[in-house]
């Protein structure tokens, strides 16, 4: 394709600037007409890579942390192209949600309108950046097509029992009320508004995904080096394996046994009382057994509870509260009665919402025996030594061992009782029959064992991860693909009649008001019971976004399919995502649901691989002076207004400069002025260059080659290392050497310069597209730069460069070395000495004295 006819954009020769906004229209264009960034298809040979970037969310302008995320997704996906591969890189929607539901209604607006408004401004702002997307395969989670997968998907989950409704207390935002996720409530707070989140018994929807816990856990070891550690980490910690037993105590006067879990069933001889949730089935069951005044304690205690948050139930240092219920647990080893409690530190929602409580052992059960007076008994001696451990010896002052005797407190010294501190530590056990003198481990299995014998109990895991809640009671999300017929049953809505589609929003009262504003579109709501005829309700609730955003990966790779969810042969082919680019803010919901989805739909059979995404890059936050950018601070640098500003190319190379990848930027700090003269530079240097395009290399290695070839030499592991801010850097230092030679005798015309400045051209393609594409065009090239093969590296001149070092004995000279130029004064001393001239004009003399200016001069001395 000629693309001589179109105006030239850079007529301004002198000095090297240009109209950026010309510049930057005119790539535009003919990007938009070839279309060279759309994935090859069947007939591809190429091997492939899946590069994306989190898709966002329309929820108004996009900011710099967009900006930040679609450039390093860009860079990657353009490095990849170089080399030769086939690159998928589109884009879409996270386009259903909150955000736009509550801007719609503060602005009377409809959702819907809104939110497809939003997204054509982004995605205008999106094209005048210059990425590199597929735009062939644009999708928008709140299309029909889109979401009536998801309810597939939800279909998929129900059939094989991982989607389920149940009645439990949830997480409510008061505010936007509406149930949260566990993932959605920050320290207490709705992740999205900071109100204070509650408790509310409510019957909702639930993924069952902690049945693939421990696959969700365990499969984070084969993502490690490839996913940031910090990220593999939160994700275990909220995963939460513990490993104990599940114990089971009867309860005096009540027919079905109560199952505790313990990470110590060591410990059990040491229980001296019983801990119920106060806000669980159980606590209500026991206390209305009780008496009229400890009835209404409980009352009054369980309002209380219901009050507080998880966070603050969970707080050790603060006091301990509760009350007894009158009844009592049996010990199932030894018959001991242990008084009921319900206390708040005991979470209705983890393990089996029961405890054994052994306040010697354990700082919370001690905190609460001290406050209430109950017994304490020490069952593991831990001032024994166990096999194994490490005896710390220590010294005196004089260096005389301190007798362990006299330096370690005894055990009764140690009597939490007194001292108020739980014994935590390892020890041999005590008081606890057949299981004295054996250590922690051993007493645990040795536990097991004979709970298992008698029936009372087994090993057990508990994890910290809950089944994730996905019904919402608002209107701008799928529709859940439920319907609840007269007669009580819950089925599913027919597959051919998916997707069910929402009404429109006129008409209905979208404010919060605990309900799904669905429940009041009455035509909508009323169906048919699938199997009957009958008139049936449908589900009013939608989904969690969460659930559209878990599997649109594969969407991309057959998008617009009205068969099929995606196709698993492009799944084979493409997936999983080779590069994943996006905010730690998703460290744990998203990248957590996605796992679990993608595991489901491989245990479903419809994809071959079980991690949804290969490797993971995070990047850090734009910030603005040392703060958060905000839309309430009013500190918000917007991505349109930043782009007018300065044209893309700059401002790409401003941000990919500004540090590495994972660090915070301070957009203070990011220089769009230093990055548009570093562009002009290099763009006077295409402009400059005199030498014809079939380059005839002469023997010689001046020194701009190297700097060339090392470039092409180190860029590869650069970008591969996400080290962008390096590689631009080394742009810099080619274009400075370049001008360098321009500028001296050899001048333009000089073939090295030519070969430098395609160099430029091809790797400034990664950060700034136009200005390539451009120097590309100058150096007499047709496009696109964009897909121009990588170069090999001559690897003669990637070797050190050598100088002439001389050699003198007694002031006279007798040799000359040829050693690298960064020799070091040690490595030159050594070579002269063993040069065969220099040894044979010591004739053996002994050497008094060498002076050694590396990497020039060595001159020795002799007696
Ligand atoms: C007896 C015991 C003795 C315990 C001891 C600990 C130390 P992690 O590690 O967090 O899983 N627990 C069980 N269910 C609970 C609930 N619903 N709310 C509050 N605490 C609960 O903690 C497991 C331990 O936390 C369990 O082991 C139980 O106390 C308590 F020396 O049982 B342990």
């Amino acid at each position: 394709m000629s693309t001589t006819s179109t105006p030239d954009a850079t007529a301004h020769p002198e000095d090297g600037a240009f109209d950026t906004h010309l510049v930057q229209a005119k790539w535009q264009r003919l990007w938009a007409e070839a279309d060279p960034f759309r994935a090859g298809d069947e007939g591809d040979t190429r091997p492939r890579k899946y590069v994306l970037a989190m898709f966002p969310y329309p929820s108004g302008d996009l900011h710099m942390g967009h900006a930040e995320n679609y450039l390093y997704s860009d860079i990657v996906a353009r490095f990849w192209r170089h080399r030769g591969y086939n690159v998928l890189n589109p884009i879409g929607w996270d386009s259903f949600g909150l955000p736009a539901e509550n801007a719609a209604i503060k602005r009377g607006a409809d959702p819907r309108a809104w939110t497809y408004e939003n997204i054509a401004q982004q995605k205008a702002s999106l094209q005048q950046y210059g990425v590199s997307f597929d735009w062939s395969r644009v999708l928008h989670t709140s299309d029909p097509d889109y979401y009536r997968w998801n309810q597939w998907l939800f279909q998929q989950l129900y059939e094989r029992g991982l989607a389920y409704r149940k009645e439990s207390p949830v997480n409510w935002c008061p505010n936007d009320q509406t149930v949260l996720a566990n993932e959605q409530v920050v320290d207490g707070r709705c992740e999205r508004c900071g109100a204070e989140v509650v408790k509310k018994k409510l019957t909702q929807w639930y993924f069952r995904i902690t049945e693939y816990a421990d696959r969700l856990l365990d499969d984070l070891n084969q993502l490690e080096g490839f996913w940031p550690h910090k990220v593999l980490q939160m994700q275990r910690n909220w995963i939460g394996r513990s490993i104990g037993a599940d114990i089971d105590f009867e309860i005096e006067g009540r027919s079905e046994k109560v199952t505790v879990f313990s990470t110590r069933p060591d410990t059990l001889h040491g229980a001296t009382f019983f801990v119920v949730a106060p806000d669980s089935d159980l606590a209500a069951e026991l206390a209305s057994g009780a008496s009229a005044e400890v009835r209404m304690r409980f009352q009054d205690y369980l309002e209380r509870v219901q009050k507080e948050t998880e966070i603050e139930r969970q707080t050790a240092d603060r006091p301990k509260t509760g009350v007894f219920l009158e009844r009592y647990a049996v010990n199932p080893v030894n018959g001991e009665r242990l008084p009921v409690w319900a206390a708040d530190y005991v979470l209705a929602d983890y393990g089996h919402g029961a405890v054994m409580a052994v306040p010697a052992h354990d700082q919370r059960d001690l905190d609460f025996a001290r406050a209430f007076d109950l017994p304490v008994r020490v069952v593991v001696d831990t001032t024994a030594p166990v096999t194994g451990a490490i005896a710390v010896i220590e010294l005196d002052e004089q260096g005389v061992p301190i007798d362990p005797g006299s330096a370690e407190p005894g055990l009764a010294e140690l009597d939490p009782a007194r001292t108020g501190v739980a014994l935590t530590g390892e020890g041999r056990l005590v008081n606890s029959g057949a299981l004295d003198g054996l250590s922690k481990r051993h007493a645990i299995a040795r536990v097991i064992e004979q709970l298992e014998a008698a029936g009372t109990g087994r090993a057990a895991k508990t994890y910290r991860l809950r089944d994730w809640l996905i019904s919402r009671q608002r209107f701008w999300g799928t529709p859940i693909p439920m319907v609840h017929t007269a007669d009580g049953r819950i089925v599913p809505v027919p597959a051919d009649q998916l997707p069910v589609e929402l009404p429109a929003a006129a008409g209905l009262d979208l404010t919060p008001k605990g309900t799904s504003p669905l429940g009041g579109a009455s035509e909508w709501v009323a169906t048919v019971d699938p199997e009957t005829g009958e008139p049936a309700l449908r589900d009013p609730d939608t989904m969690d976004t969460f659930v559209d955003s878990s599997w649109y990966f594969l969407r991309f790779l057959s998008p617009g399919d009205p068969n099929t969810a995606f196709s698993t042969a492009e799944a084979d082919k493409w997936g999983p995502v080779d590069f994943y680019i996006g905010g730690v803010e998703h460290a744990i919901l998203h990248l957590l649901y996605a796992r679990f989805i993608t595991k489901a739909l491989y245990d479903i059979g419809l994809v071959e691989f079980t991690e949804p995404f290969a490797s993971l890059i995070n990047q850090g936050m734009v910030i603005l002076d040392g703060a958060k950018m905000s839309k309430s601070k009013g500190n918000l640098v917007l991505f349109q207004e930043e782009l007018e500003l300065h044209g893309a190319d700059a401002l790409r190379v401003g941000l990919a400069f500004a540090g590495p990848v994972e660090d915070d930027k301070d957009w203070a700090d990011v220089s769009t002025t230093g990055a548009a003269k570093f562009l002009a530079r290099a763009l006077r240097v295409a402009r400059d260059v005199a030498s014809p395009t079939d380059v005839v290399w002469k023997d010689g290695d001046g020194g701009l080659r190297r700097v060339t070839h090392r470039l092409w030499a180190d860029v590869p592991a650069l970008v591969e290392q996400t080290k962008f801010n390096v590689v631009v850097a080394r742009l810099m230092e080619l274009v400075n050497a370049t001008r360098k030679v321009i500028d001296s005798g050899a001048g333009a015309s000089d073939p090295a310069v030519r070969e430098a400045a395609e160099a430029i051209a091809m790797v400034l393609d990664l950060f700034a597209p136009h200005t390539g594409e451009e120097m590309w065009e100058i150096l007499g090239y047709e496009p696109f730069v964009g897909l121009v093969p990588w170069r090999q590296a001559d690897p003669t001149l990637l070797v050190e460069e050598s100088v002439t070092a001389v050699v003198q004995v007694d002031g006279k000279v007798r040799g000359t070395l040829t050693v690298p130029a960064r020799v070091s004064a040690d490595q030159l001393e050594a070579l002269a000495r063993a040069d065969e001239k220099v040894v044979r004009a010591l004739a053996g003399r002994t050497i008094t004295r060498a002076v050694v200016r590396a990497p020039k001069v060595v001159s020795f001395t002799t007696a």
